[in-house]
């Protein structure tokens, strides 16, 4: 691959295996694809077979990741790259995918050119970062960082199977959860290529960047109890109506995090119970993911939300719970491998652009692990989690360009201490 243009072919073989990926979905008309599935069991058989196409040895660990290994021409610590297969409800086809997908390619030209690099590469695709189908999220990048508990396993999907239960119909034993650990001297670090997310590369017309750091996020499940009732015939002012109580709260929860700065809050799912037409709501159950490049700052407006709940529930005579259902703290990238990334960049004729990540990713699970760098690619418009998410053959092969710079030009023997942790 030379250093002047993108490689258009490259960037062919990229998007064909996008392709591909994006027909494995639990529905014909949108994507999406929840961990343990059966869809997921087929992206993970369609990534195995490429892995193995290009000489890799290739496993499914006891999490239901997939994972591939490229010997080097000597021992030692592997450079781990990857991210996640699973996708949101209606999501997009690069989020996560993109970043098995490039890795994948470049080991397919060393591959072809018999080429050995002087440390091994451990590609993964992560069964959930998404945390769609269950309440946790980063299942498959906490299981290899090793701070993924046994009791985490006994969470539940909405049809009420367990993590234990979709990891056995998946073929998995959960009992095995532990052996899914990897240790920190195996790797030099993870790399994690993903789409930006965001508008920052197409305002700055680049087709890559470098992560610094990656916003943490909370979690919460909020139970509002009213008392159901029939609609024609109980008075207005004698309702106990679960669901104007929790309109009011995401209006307050919208208020709260509209005020604040960096802060982002969103309640992305509700459920009003018993769910008829002519029944006053008793029970209302609804989401709030709440987010800050500060982890004080997010807890801040936790405690904020929290109280306005309160007053909420209080005036109106009804119960308003909030539970936090999973937490992952903010996290900088290591210095170190993000220079190695970053020289990778300008080598191959980007300038530099350094932002932060809003978006969750699983390099937070792996920061626990070794050290962890990102490189974000441009996406259409900034949009994700959205069938209309995009990126340009252009940029698909621009960012196969910095990767395959970094595996042949960055010195990768000699890690200056890492952030592992
Ligand atoms: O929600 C996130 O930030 C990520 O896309 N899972
Ligand atoms: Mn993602
Ligand atoms: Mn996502």
């Amino acid at each position: 691959m030379n250093d002047s243009t993108p490689d258009l072919d490259i960037a062919s073989r990229i998007m064909s295996c996008i392709e591909a990926l994006s027909a494995i979905s639990e529905s014909t008309d949108h994507l999406t694809r929840v961990s343990l599935s059966e869809q997921h069991k087929q992206a993970n058989s369609l990534v195995g077979e490429w892995m193995t196409a290009c000489g890799m040895q290739v496993h499914t660990d006891a999490i239901g990741n997939i994972i591939g290994r490229y010997e080097g021409s000597k021992e030692g610590p592997a450079l781990l790259i990857g991210s996640h297969l699973d996708t949101v409800r209606n999501g997009g086809r690069y989020d996560g995918m993109l970043g098995v997908v490039i890795p994948i390619i470049c080991v397919e030209i060393l591959h072809k050119q018999q080429k050995k690099l002087p440390f091994p590469i451990e590609i993964v695709g992560f069964c959930d970062e998404e945390g769609v189908r269950f309440p946790s999220t980063l299942l498959g990048s906490r299981a290899i960082a090793g701070t993924l508990d046994e009791e985490t396993l006994q969470e539940c999907d909405a049809s009420g199977i367990s993590i234990a239960e979709a990891l056995r119909e998946f073929g998995q034993d959960p009992d095995q959860l532990q052996t899914a650990r990897r240790h920190s001297e195996d790797f030099i670090g993870f790399v994690e290529i993903h789409i930006e997310q965001g508008p920052v590369l197409e305002l700055e017309d680049l087709p890559v960047g470098l992560v610094t750091a990656i916003s943490g996020a909370s979690r919460y499940q909020i139970e509002v109890t009213g008392k159901a009732g029939h609609a024609g015939t109980v008075p207005m002012n004698l309702r106990e109506d679960a669901l104007t109580a929790a309109s009011e709260c995401i209006l307050a929860i919208e208020d709260i995090c509209t005020q604040l700065p960096d802060v982002v809050g969103t309640v992305g799912m509700i459920d009003a119970l018993p769910g008829a037409g002519n029944v006053i709501p008793g029970q209302v159950n609804f989401s709030l993911d709440l987010r800050s490049s500060k982890d004080s700052t997010r807890d801040d407006a936790e405690a904020k939300v929290f109280s306005a709940l309160e007053r909420i529930s209080q005036r109106r005579g009804v119960a308003v719970k909030p539970m936090r259902t999973y937490q992952a703290e903010g996290r900088t990238c290591d210095s170190w491998l993000s220079n190695q990334l970053a020289s990778a960049i300008k080598s191959s004729g980007y300038r530099l652009l350094t932002l932060p990540s809003g978006a969750g990713h699983d390099a937070m699970a792996l920061a626990d692990l070794t050290r962890i760098a990102m490189l974000f690619v441009r996406c259409k418009d900034g949009l994700s989690h959205h069938p209309d998410e995009s990126i340009t053959r252009e940029d698909a092969a621009a960012t196969a360009k910095v990767l395959m710079n970094l595996l042949l030009q960055a010195d990768l023997s000699d890690p200056q201490p890492g952030a592992a942790g």
